[in-house]
């Protein structure tokens, strides 16, 4: 599903050109107030001509000087051989003024040479000035982030989608089918009012779509605006959210208007639990403005009619959080809940992405949904674009199973790393390691098949062994446990059966805690150990089943110890059969080890038929599979029966 592609409203600025010019602007205004404080008089010294004060006196005395011409703090004039002169003056001229008059100088006295008034004007209001083109300059800036700059702060930043602006219809959304049946219904409401008001019936008001992000939410609205050929808005929560109060308010306000004019039509909400959480929690401004932009919503959605033809849809993968007041009647009333897809829904939602990438004949989207349970749209569609990359980076012209092999591996546990220098004894024990999960899940019937072990080194792990469930399982059950506790312990066990007791290493920490929350799950919330009794004791965190999430419940010591030794006990059962298996079977582990050596990954058929005939049937033995030139494994072209697997380095 192709979600996400949120539309962006044309308005991207374009005022550039008028931003610089406003920049000049400023420039020009702060070189002038420069200028002028450079060439003001007053603070200017004379330099050419100028002569002491004490010699200027002298002259007088000797009557050398012709003419005087006097200003403030500076005299300038001649002297008897017609040399100019210049001299600064102190503030009282009396003693000159006598002495020139003495001496009959002619003085002329200049009128302080004042600036014009609009220099002195200018020269004044230049910060003020300044801060109103900054003012001016900032507030531009912050419009143009609020999305229309043409519009004004309390307007609504809902957008319009047009039917060119892909057109997304029902045939689009697959895998979420209850949830697509569930909102078609609206489309049938927004196609017909008239005859659902016949009846008496009234138009639900709003639906809120609850689903994990990257579940096909958006596009799902957006296929119903699609369907029903009616204006579609759209706009996030977050956009309501503004610092100050009343501003989320009115742009509500705004939508609805704007909403009305164009009824029927659809109102998109996106992430509604940015303006929709429980009101009332923490105190301050932000909290003011949410509250008061979630009443406003809540008054728009009492204040319009039934049949008026507007449908607010909303989204959250939180529906937690929401107010309480939002889900009443009359208001959100329908939930839809937006799962993650299933295999058959993630078989479907891989065909529409695939629809647009060449593909090989090996692939077979049902093997790809197989091995991706848990996958939303989103990831799915990242995976099939992850693909198309890596066929293209390695110029092909079809994209084979053996990239999307690589995609899904590459997503789930980052990027091989191939340049990760391995001495030849951890590459041996990394073999050993991985071949002794693998025989262990050959000889436990309840555990999931192979897809494939390898001991190339990708993320945080040197080597692992996937395994590859047939289907979706809704349910767990105790033999399939056992069996991946089991096979957890397989990789520890072959070390210490091959390296010795004090060779064992610290790789296996990933496979310890897996198998430690495995049992501990069994025992405090599956009743499967007989001396706990099928009681529910949360105290342990069940992060096994990715529920996270720490309860506590009151446990006296005695449980506590006794639910301790029974998880212990349960992991070193896993132990012991994944001892007992080893030690018996020491020579194909042996084998199995150094095929992996050899070739690096071997497939689940190939490690059955190893084990079977102690050959791995592979046509082309030293090709494909020899040192890899960069670029990734590719897959040999035997018929691979169960690809892929699930994300943890081993399985169980
Ligand atoms: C280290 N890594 O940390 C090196 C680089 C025993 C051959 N010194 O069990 O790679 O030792 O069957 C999830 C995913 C720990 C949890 C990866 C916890 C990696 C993986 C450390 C194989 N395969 N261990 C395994 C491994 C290691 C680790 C993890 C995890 C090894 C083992 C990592
Ligand atoms: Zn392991």
């Amino acid at each position: 599903m192709n979600d996400g592609d949120k539309q962006n409203g044309g308005d991207n600025g374009g005022n550039n050109p008028w931003m610089k010019s406003l920049l000049i602007w400023v420039g020009i205004l702060a070189a002038l107030a420069l200028f002028v404080t450079l060439f003001d008089g007053r603070t200017a010294t004379p330099a050419t001509g100028s002569v002491a004060y004490s010699t200027f006196l002298d002259k007088i005395d000797a009557g050398e000087v012709k003419e005087v011409n006097l200003s403030p703090g500076l005299a300038t004039g001649t002297f008897t051989d017609n040399t100019k002169f210049r001299v600064n003056m102190p503030a009282l001229t009396q003693t000159v003024e006598t002495a020139l008059r003495k001496k009959g100088v002619t003085i002329n006295v200049r009128a302080e040479e004042s600036p014009s008034i609009w220099l002195i004007m200018l020269y004044n209001s230049l910060p003020f000035l300044l801060f109103l083109g900054i003012a001016f300059f900032v507030l531009r800036q912050m419009q143009k982030n609020s999305g229309s700059g043409a519009m004004g702060f309390g307007k609504s930043r809902a957008r319009l989608l047009t039917q060119k602006e892909g057109k997304v219809t029902f045939d689009d959304v697959a895998g979420i089918d209850e949830a697509r049946e569930e909102l078609q219904e609206i489309v049938e409401f927004l196609k017909d009012p008239t005859k659902f008001a016949r009846l008496g019936g009234k138009i639900p008001k709003g639906a809120l779509l609850v689903g994990s992000p990257g579940t096909g939410k958006t596009l799902l609205a957006r296929a119903i605006a699609g369907e029903a050929g009616v204006p579609f808005f759209t706009i996030s929560g977050s956009d309501f959210v503004e610092m100050f109060v009343g501003v989320g308010a009115s742009r509500v306000r705004d939508m609805f208007e704007q909403a009305k004019k164009s009824a029927p039509c659809i109102v998109f909400i996106d992430e509604i639990d940015a303006v929709g959480r429980s009101r009332g929690g923490g105190i301050g401004n932000q909290n003011d403005e949410r509250e008061q932009t979630l009443n406003q919503l809540l008054v728009e959605m009492d204040g319009f009619e039934a049949n008026e033809g507007i449908i607010i849809i909303a989204a959250t993968n939180r529906p937690d959080v929401l107010d309480p007041a939002l889900l009443r009647p009359g208001r959100f009333d329908r939930q839809v809940v937006v799962p993650t897809p299933d295999i058959e829904g993630r078989v479907k939602i891989l065909q529409v992405h695939m629809r647009k990438v060449p593909l090989a004949p090996d692939v077979d989207p049902r093997v790809i949904a197989r091995g991706t349970p848990g996958f939303s749209g989103a990831d799915l569609a990242n995976l099939v674009n992850e693909a198309a990359l890596l066929a293209a980076r390695r110029g092909k012209r079809l994209v084979a199973a053996s990239e999307f092999d690589e995609a899904r591996d590459k997503v789930l546990m980052g990027p091989e790393r191939r340049s990760m220098v391995m001495n030849e004894d951890e590459k041996r024990m990394t073999a050993y390691h991985e071949a002794g999960h693998a025989l262990v899940f050959m000889h436990e019937p309840a555990s999931d098949p192979i897809h494939k072990a390898t001991i190339i080194p990708r993320g945080r792990a040197l080597g692992m062994v996937q395994p590859l469930p047939e289907r979706d399982s809704y349910s767990y059950h105790r033999d399939k446990m056992h069996a991946n506790l089991a096979v957890s312990m397989g990789g520890r066990v072959a070390e210490e059966l091959i390296f010795g007791y004090d060779k064992v290493s610290s790789g296996a920490s990933g496979d310890i805690q897996q198998a430690t929350r495995l049992a501990r799950a069994m025992v405090t919330m599956w009743g499967m150990s007989d001396k706990v009794g099928p009681i529910e004791h949360t105290y342990a965190d069940d992060s096994y089943l990715g529920q996270g999430g720490l309860r506590n419940a009151p446990m006296s010591n005695d449980t506590s110890k006794l639910i301790d030794a029974e998880i212990k006990g349960l992991v070193e059962s896993g132990l012991k059969r994944a001892r007992d298996v080893l030690t018996e079977h020491v020579d194909k582990l042996h084998l199995l080890a150094n095929a992996l050596l050899e070739y690096e990954t071997l497939t689940g058929e190939e490690i059955k038929r190893l084990i079977a005939t102690g050959d791995i049937g592979r046509e082309d033995p030293a090709g494909i599979h020899k040192p890899l030139p960069a670029g990734g494994t590719s897959i040999p072209k035997i018929r691979r029966p169960k690809p892929f697997g699930n994300p943890t380095p081993q399985g169980a």
